[in-house]
């Protein structure tokens, strides 16, 4: 076993037991209806208006971008809309989504809004749901289950986004004139087995497998997170002298490798040692793609909620909907994102 592995080993058991203290104290709280379970099991709204109740399923809080879509989806199904919203934090756990999810059934909610952790492992309960008539709406991420077990998905594609990613790398080589110079890369993956992984893997390997001379030299979980991103990152430095590039598949990971790249004493962006790609465009990593910190950032929009209240707005009418809503995205650079940044919602 390499080096380098069994380093990586210990570090990852040195993480596992801080995060088992950090995630235990828990993230945002859930939002209890202010309606009563009758005995029936169903929930009511107090004052017994015709409220339409939403059980959401989130993944956790373990990003900005995720923290913005839990928002996102709040701020769209509100009271004033007629919702009643009841949102879970899973803590990036699928038995804990699993749980909620045959909490809401049992509470009998009107929908059911899930965002999955990882694409597999949902059959049973989206089964349990389908028995009892209440239709799931996916968010975000995707499932690998047959489509006849949910209504409909509403999120972002995530293959076009890892495809972006090395366009972006062949036309910057081909600018630098550096195109067929060999180059290392280091990839920062998210979630295995998520969609989000598993498409922007897909998406860049598609491309980056034409070139024999970009050697992907390690690509190792950095679960979304900051902390794991700057702990795997310190890894590949000090397992690898020559790396060109990193490919972070979130900006949160970006943030940790960035730190761990400066206390290497190297530099990042444009004119840097080390050219960064990143993913999701939240807008702290923008402000470092206006300083040439960060050479490109391939968005990932977080704000899904709208799309989710039209489509429950066209159930509840008995309308048609779509299988699938992807939600718009860009792909921001220095040369663009000035324009952008003083809109930004997230
Ligand atoms: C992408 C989403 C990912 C983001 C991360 O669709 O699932 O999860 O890229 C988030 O920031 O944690």
């Amino acid at each position: 076993m390499s080096w380098c592995k069994v380093r990586k080993m210990v570090a990852a058991l040195a993480a596992i037991m801080t995060a088992g203290l950090i995630w235990g104290c828990g993230a945002f709280q859930d939002i209890r209806p202010e309606a009563e379970e009758e005995a029936d099991g169903r929930i009511y709204a107090q004052d017994n208006g015709e409220l339409i109740i939403v059980g959401f399923s989130q993944i956790g809080s373990e990003s900005i971008w995720r923290t913005a879509n839990t928002n996102s989806i709040q701020r769209a199904l509100t009271k004033e809309r007629g919702y009643f919203l009841i949102t879970d934090n899973a803590r990036q756990k699928q038995e804990n989504q699993i749980k909620a999810i045959r909490r809401y059934i049992s509470q009998r909610v009107d929908y059911i809004v899930l965002s999955p952790i990882t694409e597999s492992g949902w059959d049973t309960v989206l089964e349990e749901a389908r028995e009892a008539g209440i239709p799931v709406i996916l968010a975000d991420r995707s499932v690998d289950s047959d489509e006849s077990l949910y209504t409909t998905w509403v999120g972002t594609n995530s293959l076009q986004e890892g495809e972006r990613a090395a366009r972006w790398l062949e036309g910057n080589l081909k600018e630098k004139n550096r195109l067929y110079e060999d180059i290392n890369i280091v990839i920062l993956q998210g979630t295995p087995g998520s969609s989000a992984e598993a498409g922007r893997t897909a998406g860049f390997d598609s491309i980056a497998s034409r070139y024999g001379n970009w050697h992907i030299l390690d690509r190792q979980n950095g679960e979304f997170t900051t902390a794991k991103g700057k702990e795997v990152m310190a890894q590949y430095l000090s397992c690898y002298p020559d790396i060109d590039v990193v490919v972070s598949q979130n900006d949160d990971m970006t943030f940790g490798a960035m730190e761990a790249i400066a206390e290497a004493g190297l530099t990042t962006g444009i004119g840097g040692d080390i050219t960064i790609i990143s993913f999701d465009a939240v807008k702290e990593a923008l402000e470092l793609v206006r300083q040439g910190k960060i050479n490109v950032d391939i968005e990932c929009n977080p704000e899904q909620g709208e799309y989710i209240h039209d489509v429950i707005q066209k159930l509840e009418q008995g309308s048609p909907v779509e299988k699938a809503y992807e939600v718009e995205e860009m792909v921001f650079t220095h040369r663009n994102v000035a324009q952008y940044l003083a809109g930004r919602t997230y």
